[in-house]
């Protein structure tokens, strides 16, 4: 795989694909950065933007991973202390999920976010942001109802992060892309550069494949579940023989989740897959690319309860380091 399919495997927008080019052609030692407010487990949400920076640090690329307690802080996620305690762990479970320690810059965004020139490039910024969009860039971000003065400096915030953590691109879930947005607008007001951003997708649902999978409701996995919960969880899971369960649907609703965390979280983590099944059913399935395994299923060839068997047993590998470091 050449470096920028790659950079850009599974992402689900490239801003721009020209821009992204000339950093593929030379990634040493460029900086690519992640933000997640501290959260106490990682869940699979945070693995598929980690996984994109372990392909990026496979392509040469330094990489930053912002703790972002000011972040959290502004989103009501608790007092400092709090959020502080909790960045230390998610560290720690980000290690054990792969990012590799020696080419990982972890750093708290109250690091440099209370800095004097930070806070003046930040009003200057908010000189040049109506409070409208940077509302609308909040929508699929923020926690709680009614929207805060606090709500309207975090968008602000996450563009001059991209600045002050001196980096040449910005990864986020597709829910952070009106944020990047903003930044793109904005930031050239201040004389920086419009910056250049790739989403990671979103993942359905895991029991209903509607809308996004997330740790506050419906079911998710995360590293704090057993054996038993993954096998429960993926057992219960949405899976029809198809991809695409509602193709005359507009907007295309439903997903099928088991699908997906096959596409954005297996393949990319394990060379080859391996549907165990009895003689009497076949015998083994041996897939080494997701496409196979999708078409495999949907013509019925795979069963939706054997690809469930064989997603809880690598998402079990997937989580067991961070498992362990939990239990420490
Ligand atoms: N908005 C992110 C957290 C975050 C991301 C970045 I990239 C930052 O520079 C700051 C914060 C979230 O929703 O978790």
């Amino acid at each position: 795989m050449d470096a920028y399919d790659l950079i850009t495997r599974n992402a689900s927008e490239v801003v721009t694909e020209d821009e992204v080019r000339a950093l593929a052609d030379d990634p040493e030692g460029k900086r690519a950065y992640v933000g997640y407010e501290p959260s106490g487990v990682l869940h699979i949400g945070h693995m598929l933007t980690a996984n994109k920076l372990i392909d990026l640090q496979e392509a040469g690329f330094e990489v930053v991973v912002l703790l972002a307690d000011v972040h959290a802080y502004l989103n009501g996620k608790g007092t400092f202390e709090e959020i502080r305690e909790t960045a230390e762990r998610m560290k720690a479970q980000f290690i054990a999920y792969g990012l590799d320690e020696s080419q990982t810059e972890f750093i708290l965004g109250s690091e440099y976010q209370l800095d004097e020139s930070y806070v003046l490039d930040l009003h200057a910024l908010e000189l040049e942001t109506t409070l409208s969009r940077a509302e609308r860039a909040m929508a699929e971000i923020k926690s709680g109802d009614g929207v805060t003065v606090a709500q309207a400096v975090y968008p602000i915030m996450q563009a001059l992060d991209i600045v002050y953590l001196d980096v040449d691109l910005a990864i986020g879930g597709m829910e952070q892309r009106k944020v990047h947005m903003l930044a793109r607008d904005t930031l050239p007001s201040i004389g920086e550069e419009s910056p250049t951003c790739m989403h990671t997708p979103l993942i359905a649902d895991l029991g209903t494949g509607i809308g996004k999978m997330s740790s506050s409701e419906g079911v998710t996995i995360s590293m704090e579940d057993t054996t038993e919960d993954i096998e429960d969880k993926v057992n219960g899971a949405f899976c029809p023989p198809t991809a695409d369960p509602d193709p005359t649907e507009e907007g295309d609703e439903r997903e099928n989740p088991v699908l997906q965390i096959f596409e954005y979280h297996v393949f990319p983590r394990f060379e080859r897959v391996v549907v165990e099944r009895p003689e009497q059913y076949g015998g083994n399935l041996d897939y080494d690319d997701y496409e196979t395994l999708e078409a495999d299923l949907e013509s019925g060839e795979l069963h939706p309860a054997d690809a469930k068997g064989a997603l809880a047993d690598y998402l079990d590998e997937l989580i067991a380091p961070g498992r362990a470091k939990i239990a420490e």
